[in-house]
């Protein structure tokens, strides 16, 4: 089949919309009609060649919800007209990760998935001219279609709204799922989260779930705060405009050093204030940002040596086919918000608008909604 989408031709150029060639799904692959999809700071990232993994020409995207429109052989999971979010982890139940219960890692299919392909090795998507075009992230939603293997895709009720639930398919699951499932934070707890946007903004909210005390945030854009306190942040620094050495202010703010710190930005030296922000003895920063090829962490063995803990999380430690289905229920019954933190809805053609908006801090998630045309 044919089918539109926004092509990545080439690192650090804008996305070129365009008709593609689709093949149908496999032995246990599904064929999805994507419905809506957000824009993740790590699409960007693989967009501007920073991603050690990047493929081009390639179909980017990895936040998406749509419909089951066709299954290949063998598929028994879901059928034609499931509504169901897309995994970039998937979740086979029976690999080796799937069977540790330390991890959500699956790897069943990560090999070919960071090879830009279909497990069996080909693409499904062509460009006209015939050439082959790589998937993304096992997911590519910048696509109208796409194909994915029946263990990436988590069946969901079918009342819940596709331009929101998108983006339970990466920053809401990321964010809630940093705090509940890799960190398990107490109640009570003193936190910091670094970088208040689509992730960072959904830890605040994991924490304040969990009945954290005390939630401060750190931005070097002061128009993050209100948003911020909107989803429980008790407190705000801009490290833009702070004088005082960053890491001091906040273990002088958090009486001794936090309980738990995540890093949302990516950035390698914030992930150093954020291990060191950490109490002594007990805290535990979580490293959510992806940072760019070449970027390497460092800290003072010593501050390991004397009880800080350094970890990381990928898709919020969650099990996409067991959890995200009940993420998608805590929405629907009020218990997370998303609504607030949908910012800009874009049709395809509008794309690269969609980038602009979060260079320019503008945009906390921007969700291209393919029912608008
Ligand atoms: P975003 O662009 O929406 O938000 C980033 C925020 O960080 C912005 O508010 C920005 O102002 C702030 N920031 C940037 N530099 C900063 C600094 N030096 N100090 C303090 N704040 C700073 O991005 P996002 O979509 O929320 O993604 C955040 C990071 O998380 C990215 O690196 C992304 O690739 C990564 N990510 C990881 C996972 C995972 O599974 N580990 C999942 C999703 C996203
Ligand atoms: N390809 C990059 C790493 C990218 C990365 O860490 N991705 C996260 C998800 S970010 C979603 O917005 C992840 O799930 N990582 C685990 C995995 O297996 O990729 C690089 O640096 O090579
Ligand atoms: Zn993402």
């Amino acid at each position: 089949m044919r089918t539109q989408a926004a092509v990545a031709l080439e690192a650090g150029a804008p996305l070129e919309i365009m008709e593609v060639n689709l093949e149908g799904p496999r032995d246990f692959e599904v064929l999805v009609e994507i419905k809506a999809t957000g824009l993740c700071h790590t699409d960007d990232f693989t967009r501007s060649g920073a991603d050690p993994e990047g493929l081009f020409p390639s179909i980017l995207g990895h936040e998406g919800a749509g419909v089951v429109v066709d299954v290949g052989a063998g598929v028994t999971s879901v059928e034609r007209g499931d509504h169901v979010i897309l995994l970039y982890t998937p979740e086979c139940r029976s690999c080796d990760y799937c069977l540790n219960p330390k991890t959500n890692l699956c790897q069943a299919i990560r090999e070919t998935q960071g090879q830009g392909v279909m497990p069996d090795g080909t693409s499904r998507f062509s460009m006209l001219s015939g050439k082959p075009l790589y998937h993304y992230m096992g997911c590519s939603t910048f696509a109208r279609h796409t194909v994915l293997p029946e263990i990436a895709v988590a069946k969901i009720r079918k009342d819940a709204p596709f331009d929101k639930v998108c983006y339970i398919g990466c920053g809401v699951t990321t964010g809630i799922g940093a705090v509940i499932n890799t960190a398990k934070v107490e109640p009570g707890s003193r936190a910091i989260v670094f970088g208040l946007g689509g992730i960072g903004l959904n830890v605040i909210q994991g924490l304040r779930l969990v009945g954290a005390r005390q939630i401060v945030g750190v931005d070097i854009n002061p128009g993050r705060e209100a948003l911020g306190r909107r989803f429980g942040m008790t407190d705000f620094v801009d490290s833009s405009a702070l004088r005082d050495d960053l890491t001091s202010h906040l273990v002088a703010m958090t009486q001794g050093g936090a309980d738990y710190t995540f890093d949302a930005t990516g950035n390698v030296s914030v992930m150093r204030v954020a291990l060191e922000a950490c109490h002594k003895g007990w805290g535990e920063s979580v490293i959510i940002g992806v940072a760019p090829a070449g970027a390497e962490i460092s800290t003072r063995p010593f501050q390991l040596v004397t009880g800080r803990v350094w970890r990381g999380t990928a898709f919020g430690g969650a099990r996409g086919r067991t959890d995200v289905p009940r993420i998608v229920d805590w929405y629907m019954e009020g218990k997370i918000e998303i609504d607030p933190m949908i910012t800009h809805k874009l049709r395809l053609e509008e794309i690269n608008s969609g980038f602009d908006l979060m260079h320019e801090g503008a945009s906390i998630r921007a969700v291209v909604d393919y029912s608008l045309g």
